[in-house]
């Protein structure tokens, strides 16, 4: 007799590979709206066996995981995952899976062309052509140059030295700062990022969002940084002080900024969006198809090993594989 198949709970677009992959192996449950929901948790959550995480405006945390009973996997779209309480899961023995690897190359590509973009202004140039202005004037020479700056990156993961290989191939030098320094990279590590922000013309935040790197980039950072700075953002809204960075915008405390993440996307402050000399992203990092279906498939093939009864392929390391236990309170 054919093993029955698993509930798989899908949060998020059925996007095709996602919904492919998966119907074949799954009965893929779709997640309902709001006011369907607690029909839902009670009839078909304690059938969940497994989630398929696709968007990260829904909070996966302990009250929300507590609802499906026989949870055992959450693979989740993104590298980054704060949104899921991983911890959580993991004292609880559910795994939790992301996507890294897949997009390593195409984020820091993204990383490299935002801070161009800031740096020579190139989108300010670019609006100006279209405006109709060059016949009448060239466009002023950019402010800044990447040629006598130092970046220091807020984080040297995998994407941080994508991004930090990059640099050295443009003859920019590289610091970073981190807990704790990564092995077998060559940049001087800062042990506080004070100290750095201090040193360096160019902070490229690129850490994992979350907790404990909440507002990380704060308004004495920001001071520290100084008014030919340019801070990048990368990885998350939440990683950054957003008040406190349109404040120093504003009051000319640092030169520019280039933000791929906001703190309430897809939001934007309107004082940013007033703003001529920041450069802003609608979260693009890993915005092409070939990488998004790269991520969407290793989304559906740590399932189909979990099925498989395999180690999954890219669990994350607060749950790490086999789970220590599967009972929950
Ligand atoms: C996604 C990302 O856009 O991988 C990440 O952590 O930030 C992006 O690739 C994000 O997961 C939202 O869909």
């Amino acid at each position: 007799m054919a093993a029955e198949k698993a509930d798989v709970l899908l949060i998020g677009p059925p996007k095709p590979v996602i919904v492919n992959g998966l119907s074949r192996a799954f009965n893929l449950v779709n997640f309902p709206d709001g006011k369907e929901r607690e029909k839902f948790f009670d009839e078909r959550g304690p059938r969940v066996r497994a989630m398929a995480v696709a968007a990260t405006e829904e909070r996966v945390d302990g009250p929300f995981m507590t609802r499906f009973p026989r949870l055992e996997i959450i693979s989740s779209f993104g590298v980054g995952y704060d949104h899921v309480d991983a911890a959580w899961a993991g004292a609880h023995g559910i795994t939790v899976t992301n996507t890294p690897d897949v997009l390593t190359e195409e984020v820091a590509d993204t990383a490299m062309g935002l801070l161009l973009c800031t740096v020579r202004e190139f989108p300010q140039a670019e609006r100006y052509v279209r405006a109709g202005k060059w016949p009448q004037k060239n466009y002023p020479l950019s402010k800044a140059t990447l040629r006598d700056r130092t970046v220091g990156t807020v984080g040297m993961g995998r994407i941080g030295q994508a991004i930090a290989r990059r640099l050295a191939a443009m003859q920019v030098p590289v610091v970073y700062h981190s807990r704790r320094p990564a092995a077998g990279v060559p940049y001087r590590h800062y042990p506080k990022l004070i100290d750095m922000a201090r040193d360096v013309d160019v902070l490229m935040v690129i850490t994992p969002g979350g907790a404990e790197t909440k507002n990380l980039i704060n308004a004495e950072v920001l001071k520290t940084l100084g008014p030919t700075g340019i801070l990048i953002n990368m990885s998350r809204g939440s990683v950054v002080d957003e008040p406190a960075l349109i404040k120093a915008l504003q009051d000319k405390t640092i030169l520019s900024a280039g933000l791929d993440v906001f703190a309430r996307e897809p939001e934007v402050p309107a004082e940013l969006l007033a703003m001529d000399h920041v450069v802003l992203f609608p979260h693009l990092g890993s915005a092409s198809v070939a990488t998004r279906e790269r991520m969407d498939q290793l989304l559906v093939d740590n399932l189909l090993a979990w099925a498989a009864g395999k180690p999954p392929l890219t669990p994350v390391p607060e749950t790490p594989w086999p789970p220590k236990q599967h009972k929950r309170s």
